[in-house]
Formats: structure tokens, sequence, C-alpha cells
């Protein structure tokens, strides 16, 4: 199947929310005309590709992306996060803690992975929009991870963008902190769309940018590969899908191996940005909750 990026917009002349395939040129093309109401609905489908090519082959109308909103590709997905997969995370959590760094060693090392809760679908963050700082933690940082899409029979049929928006001195003075450090307004971005059809071993050679921006100005600057992940997205696949079922599938935040200097903490006002080679950008401003 060839790669394709399916997005949730709307757009001024339409009330509704809108499922569209992004075309390289600069448009969306418009495939609730061809009954597509849903962007889960479709990801659910064992015959994606099929349908995707059948559907593509209807004349759909094009919208331009810039006069667009892209809402979030979150529809009614939990998401949840995978944590510790980089050896930069491991590193950076070890330092920012003496109290936790036995714990973030070995779970490193060990077969069950960190996995914990993000965010319900309601409070994911759309491109564009705000993501939060806590207002009671002095260091705040964004995470950017490739997001995996899964379904609810537990394939992985796209990938996507994430912020785990991250209070690191929160999470440093104790790991039973963790879920406040992760878990509040404005945690969780994910967008700009997914992108479908595209393999493991091609997702793994894929870069991922960190940039920062305060007054016009970088503030910090960063890169990794996804093949830097220790661990393969199955694994972490089949860890999440233990012992639990997702009936409308579930958004997976693989992990950050970009982390910016323990000097650096975000301020309202700043912009961030993640880009994901052959995915896009997802940017947000920040502010204060
Ligand atoms: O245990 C701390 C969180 C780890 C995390 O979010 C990451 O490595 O990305
Ligand atoms: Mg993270």
């Amino acid at each position: 199947m060839t790669p394709m990026k399916l997005c949730r917009f709307t757009a001024a002349q339409h009330a509704d929310v809108r499922i569209g395939v992004v075309e390289d040129v600069g448009t969306v093309r418009d495939l609730t005309t061809a009954g597509v109401r849903r962007l889960d609905d479709l990801l659910e489908r064992a015959d994606l590709g099929d349908e995707l090519a059948r559907l593509t082959r209807h004349s759909l109308p094009a919208h331009a992306l810039d006069a667009v909103r892209l809402l979030t590709p979150v529809e009614s997905q939990e998401v949840w996060a995978a944590g510790v997969t980089y050896l930069r995370s491991k590193q950076a959590r070890m330092d920012e803690s003496d109290f936790s760094a036995r714990a973030y060693d070995h779970v490193y090392e060990a077969p069950r992975p960190e996995i914990f809760f993000k965010s319900v679908p309601e409070k994911v963050v759309s491109p564009g929009d705000a993501v939060g700082i806590r207002r009671d933690a002095q260091w705040n940082v964004p995470e950017p991870e490739l997001a995996l899409v899964i379904n609810s029979a537990g394939s992985i049929v796209g990938v996507t963008i994430g912020n785990d928006m991250s209070s690191r001195d929160i999470e440093g003075e104790n790991l039973l902190y963790l879920p406040q450090a992760k878990i509040y307004n404005r945690s969780c971005a994910i967008g700009p769309w997914v992108v479908v059809g595209a393999a493991e071993d091609e997702v793994r050679q894929w870069t991922i940018q960190l940039q920062i921006t305060r007054d016009e100005e970088t503030a910090f600057a960063g890169e990794t590969r996804v093949n830097q992940i220790k661990r393969g997205f199955s694994e972490l696949t089949e860890y999440l899908f233990r012992s639990q079922a997702f009936p409308r599938g579930v958004m997976l935040l693989t992990g950050a191996g970009i982390v910016p200097p323990d000097s650096f903490t975000l301020a309202g006002g700043d912009r961030v940005r993640i880009t994901i080679s052959s995915i896009g950008t997802l940017e947000n401003p920040v502010i204060v909750v």
C-alpha cells in the first residue's frame, strides 16, 4: 500500500468535522463527500488499503491545506505512552533523580517496558492549539515522540506525531508523582495527521526533530532517529494489549529521544515544533495551565 496521510479537519463551508487525504501538492481531498464520517471507523477496516484505493478513485472535492483547520486525528482512542525507550531518556531521568535512578536503569533493560496512561481523547490538543505547562512546576519540557496508531485488533495501522508534555521536577522528586508530571490540562498534543501504509523498517529510518522558539529565536533544537528506540513497535503494542482491550483502538506514544539540557525549561509564549520526516510537523504554542 502506498503511504497516505489521513486527517480530520473543519472548513469554512462545512459545519461538521470532515475526514480527508492530505496530498503533497498542499490540498486535502474530502473523503466525507464519499461517505467517510469517522477516521477511527476507517482505521478499523481490515481492508484499509483497498478501501482507500476505492475511495480515492471518486472525484473528491479538494480544499487548500492552508485554508482548513486540522484537528487532532485522535477521535475516540485512549492515548498511552511508553517511556525510557531511548538511551537519552534513561540517562536524563537518572540524572534528574537520585531517588528514582535505579528504577529507570532497570526498566530500560527489563523485558517489560514502561507504559503509562497519558490522555483521554477529549483532552488531546490539536495542531496549532496551546499545550500546557503546569503552574506548580518549575521544570517543564516537551517530549517529541513517534505515535503508533493501533486498531482494536492490536494491529499498527499508522503513525503520527505526539508531544508528551512533562514536568521534570515533579517526576524527578518521586516516581509516584509520574501521573501528575504527565497528565494535566493540555499535556498531550497529537497530529497533524496519520500516515498509513509505512512499514516499521521504513519508519525506523525517519528522523525526529524538535525546535523550541522563544521571542522568534531558537531556544533549543535537537534531532534523533526513530532507529535509536530500543524496543520494537510490536513488542510495545503486545505489552499494551496484555489483559486489556481497546474497543476504539489506541494511540501509543513511543518515548522521547531528545531531551533539552537541564538548564532549559519551557515558558508561556514559547512555540514547540516537532517534525518527523515523511509525516510532517506538529506545532503548538505554550501556555501556563
Ligand atoms: O518515566 C518517565 C517517563 C518517560 C517518558 O515519558 C519517555 O521516556 O518518553
Ligand atoms: Mg515521554
